[in-house]
């Protein structure tokens, strides 16, 4: 019964010493000019697949680069390098989340003017990234059509932690009997007028609507509309 208010006011100094980070690193991607969008889903809801398309549909274009954490492999580094696009693997052990200060450590040598966009895939896990600010313009929550679509009612902190949601997989929308309406209905009861987008990256479906979005947010437009 002694141990828990400790530990919870440990948390919530390694909390507070992450906000003051990530609020430095917010203030240094807007100097920089750089739009920074994280990526946060459960393991397997096809992050790394997602922004792989992503990097290889915005490169010709942009000057993109991206993070991405992982507990123990630098698989997902060499995925998402096959982009032609700068990439960098933190590699966690055992913490299942990003924090602000491994992104700092990892940007160290970046020179973040010569880029348009970051992108930091998190760790998969739909509970410990939430409560970590990485200093993000966007946080990017995906939730794929295999996984069921009450996921955002039993981890309501991940999606209403989330400006966008993108559901992700939807080539195999049929065979998993997914209920759009239903995914829509929950991710709007936990995060009221949250802006979700369909896709696949494998097929390319629903691609150009999420870029053009992209790129009217880092044009400087608050919720997407056009500019
Ligand atoms: N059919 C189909 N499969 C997909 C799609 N996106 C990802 N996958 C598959 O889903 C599996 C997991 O995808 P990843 O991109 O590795 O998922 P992740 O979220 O990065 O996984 P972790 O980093 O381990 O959390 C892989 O077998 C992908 O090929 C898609 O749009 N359609
Ligand atoms: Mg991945």
């Amino acid at each position: 019964m002694t141990a828990e208010p400790r530990l919870v006011e440990v948390r919530r100094n390694i909390l507070k010493q992450n906000d003051v980070v990530a609020r430095a690193l917010r203030e240094r991607f807007h100097e920089a000019g750089v739009f920074v969008i994280s990526l946060v889903s459960s393991p397997g809801s096809g992050k790394t697949t997602f922004l792989e398309k992503t990097l290889t549909l915005l490169f010709p274009r942009y000057r993109v680069a991206a993070l991405v954490g992982d507990l123990a492999t630098d698989n997902d580094a060499a995925r998402l390098a096959r982009s032609r696009a700068p990439v960098k693997q933190i590699t966690t052990g055992t913490l299942c989340h990003l924090e602000a200060a491994m992104v700092q450590k990892a940007l160290e040598e970046w020179d973040l003017t010569q880029l348009d966009f970051l992108f930091i895939e998190n760790v998969g896990n739909l509970v410990c990234p939430s409560s970590y600010d990485l200093g993000e313009d966007v946080r990017l929550v995906l939730l794929s059509v295999t996984e069921g679509e009450d996921k955002p009612l039993k981890y309501p902190t991940i999606f209403n932690s989330a400006d966008i949601a993108v559901i992700t997989k939807m080539d195999l929308s049929a065979a998993a009997e997914f209920d759009e309406k239903l995914a829509d209905h929950n991710l709007q009861a936990v995060r009221p007028g949250m802006e979700v987008f369909k896709v696949s990256a494998k097929t390319g479906e629903g691609m150009s609507e999420y870029l053009e979005f992209l790129e009217r947010r880092r044009a400087g437009s608050p919720d997407g509309a056009a500019v």
